[in-house]
C-alpha cells in the first residue's frame, strides 16, 4: 500500500490519515472471531463498576490470535510505517482497544508519546476499525495539526506511579474545539502521529459495539525515554536494529501458528 502525495501532505500537516479498507473482510473475520475469543476469556463482558483498564485494553492480542499476529507483523500497516518512519520498523504495541455498547466512559485528551515516550519521537499508532464507528458509538476526536506542537511535558498531571498503574490520562487543552470527529468504517485504519492529540467520548448506542484493533510501530532502534533510554522490547519487522534484543524479540512468531485463540 504505497501513500500518494495528497496522503503524505496531509499526514505532514494533520498529523493523522485515514486508510480505507485496509483490513479486508475475509481477514476481518478471522481477526474479530479470534480478537473476540481472547477478549471473552480474559475479560468478560462490560461491566459498569470495573475499571476503565478493565473495561478497554487487552494487551498483546497478537500472542492469542495468529490473524492478529499475521496482520501486525505482515500485513499493509508494516508498509505504512516503512514509509512515515523508515526502513527500520519494529511492533510496539499491539493491544484491543473497545467500548462495547454500555460503556459510556470517556478517553481523556492525550498525546501516544505521552503514555509511553519512545525516542525518536515517529513512532505512529495505527487504529484499525472492526465496527463501523462514528459519533453515537464512540469515535475518536482529533485536532488536527497538533502534532506540530511536539511533545507536551505532562510532569505534573501524569505520575510514574500513574503510569505504573495504566492509570488514563487527560490533559487540559486550550483548543479542544478544533478537534473533529474521525469517523470510519470497519476495515478502516486511523493513522496518527505520536504527538497528534486526541481523544473520544463514550458509547452511547444501545446495540452497536465500537471494537478497535490498536497497533504501534517504531523505529527499530528506538529507546524509552520513561526507562533510562532502554531499548523498547518489540518484533524487528523490517530493517536492522542496533538492540540484539530487539532482533530476537518474539521471532518464534513469525510462523504464525504459536497464537493461544
Ligand atoms: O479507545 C479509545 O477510544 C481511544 C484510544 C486511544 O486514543 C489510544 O489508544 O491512544
Amino acid at each position: 500500500m504505497k501513500l500518494d502525495s495528497q496522503q503524505l501532505d496531509s499526514w505532514t500537516n494533520d498529523g493523522y490519515l485515514i486508510l480505507r479498507n485496509v483490513l479486508q473482510k475475509d481477514v476481518r473475520k478471522d481477526v474479530l472471531a479470534e480478537s473476540m475469543q481472547a477478549w471473552r476469556k480474559v475479560k468478560g463482558e462490560f461491566q459498569d463498576d470495573a475499571s476503565w483498564l478493565q473495561n478497554a485494553l487487552l494487551p498483546n492480542i497478537h500472542h492469542h490470535s495468529p490473524a492478529v499476529c499475521r496482520y501486525y507483523f505482515d500485513g499493509p500497516l508494516v508498509q505504512i510505517a516503512e514509509q512515515l518512519i523508515g526502513p527500520n520498523i519494529k511492533g510496539a504495541t499491539s493491544q484491543l482497544t473497545f467500548k462495547l455498547r454500555g460503556n459510556t466512559q470517556t478517553f481523556g485528551w492525550h498525546q501516544d508519546n505521552g503514555y509511553g515516550e519512545l525516542h525518536p519521537a515517529n513512532a505512529i499508532s495505527t487504529l484499525t476499525a472492526l465496527d463501523n464507528v462514528d459519533q453515537n458509538n464512540g469515535c475518536l476526536w482529533a485536532i488536527p495539526g497538533s502534532h506540530m506542537e511536539g511533545q507536551i511535558d505532562i510532569a505534573d498531571v501524569y505520575s510514574a506511579e500513574d503510569k505504573a498503574a495504566d492509570r488514563p490520562l487527560d490533559m487540559s487543552i486550550q483548543n479542544a474545539s478544533e478537534a473533529v470527529p474521525i469517523t470510519m468504517q470497519a476495515g478502516d485504519a486511523l493513522i496518527l502521529h505520536c504527538h497528534l492529540l486526541h481523544r473520544s467520548e463514550g458509547n452511547h448506542s444501545r446495540d452497536r459495539d465500537r471494537r478497535i484493533l490498536f497497533m504501534r510501530y517504531a523505529d527499530a532502534d528506538a529507546v524509552e525515554r520513561y526507562n533510562d533510554d532502554a531499548p523498547r522490547l518489540g518484533p524487528l519487522l523490517r530493517g536492522i536494529s542496533r538492540f540484539n534484543q530487539v532482533t530476537d524479540f518474539e521471532q518464534e512468531l513469525w510462523n504464525f501458528d504459536s497464537g493461544q485463540a
